[in-house]
């Protein structure tokens, strides 16, 4: 790290401690993000304190009031549902413990709230899926309720159809586990026999979308049903660009840039330097054609190829440069 102004005492003291509070951690995503944020937190010398509810929402909310109790000096909530951390976290905040909440509502106005920009992950993929369609045919939707940012890309899924009469969603599925994009699979499949005129699956999840893929290969569909999805990994980069692969496009952030944003502002928050009350981080449309004809094959070519994919400028630390 490029050193451009004086760290300050309570960050160069190196005792710094950060609770990262997850509610998911397997998943191509997830594990991005994790290591994203595992590295920002060694660029600027802070010590990350990990734990994962696994999926299990009580779970989460005990090692959030875990990590309130052992006095953390910062903490960093990474999805769940709002029901189950908003009480915890109004204690951090009565605490003073500085809080980061990714992908969930925190409630409390004390915290920083961060998010891609869902909206705009699910206007760009449905951008793509019109294009792909003409405006027009039976569409199978992935969705679980209840996540935030699947709740926002819902929005303005519900808006897209109001607005596309053409377009007819002909079924919804979707799950959320440890094994999402083999339960989605076995979904998608029952789905698109039940419906055989469909023409494209909206997935705005990337295990969502690896499972759509799974489902329209094994049934020999790809030619005529396309999948448009939402992130990115080097694994996912691999399914879209393989041969006669239906997952035409996909909108993405670069997960492991978010968790490096989410690290920052806990961060600076202990710091005492100012943080934006929300942090947006945007997305931009990969499409199969474009990965193919720069022959992209990992994440690190991808961001090379859309450096507006790393976002330096949010949460930005002025006394180091990543
Ligand atoms: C179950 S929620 C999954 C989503 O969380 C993050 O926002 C990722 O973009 C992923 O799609």
């Amino acid at each position: 790290a490029t050193v451009s102004a004086t760290v300050p005492a309570r960050i160069a003291a190196g005792d710094v401690r950060i609770a990262l509070v997850r509610q998911l951690s397997s998943g191509d995503y997830f594990e991005q993000w994790l290591a994203g944020a595992q590295a920002e937190a060694r660029t600027l010398g802070v010590r990350l304190e990990v734990s994962s509810g696994d999926g299990n929402n009580d779970k989460q909310a005990l090692n959030l009031e875990q990590a309130v109790t052992a006095k953390a000096d910062a903490i960093i909530v990474d999805h769940g549902f709002a029901q189950t951390v908003q009480p915890a976290i109004k204690k951090a905040v009565s605490a003073g413990i500085p809080l980061v909440a990714f992908d969930v509502d925190p409630g409390s106005p004390e915290a920083v709230a961060l998010t891609q920009d869902d909206h705009r992950i699910a206007e760009q993929a449905l951008g793509a899926l019109k294009a792909g369609t003409g405006g027009n045919g039976e569409i199978v939707y992935v969705y679980v309720a209840g996540f935030a940012p699947l709740d926002r890309r819902n929005e303005t899924w519900e808006r897209f159809k109001k607005d596309n009469p053409g377009i007819k969603q002909v079924a919804q599925i979707g799950v959320v586990n440890s094994s999402t994009a083999a339960a989605v699979a076995d979904q998608a499949k029952a789905a698109l026999q039940a419906n055989p005129g469909v023409k494209a699956i909206f997935a705005p999840y990337d295990e969502f979308a690896k499972g759509a893929a799974l489902a329209v290969k094994e049934l020999g569909l790809a030619d005529r049903v396309k999948i448009y999805g939402a992130d990115v990994s080097t694994a996912d980069i691999a399914v879209m660009t393989e041969t006669g692969s239906p997952w035409a496009a996909t909108s993405a952030t670069d997960p492991a840039n978010v968790g490096r944003v989410a690290v920052r502002a806990a961060t600076l928050l202990v710091a005492g330097s100012p943080v934006e009350h929300a942090l947006t981080v945007p997305p931009a449309l990969i499409t199969q054609k474009g990965l193919r004809d720069a022959g992209i094959t990992s994440v690190e070519q991808l961001t090379r190829a859309f450096p507006e994919l790393t976002t330096p400028e949010v949460a930005r630390v002025p006394w180091a440069s990543s």
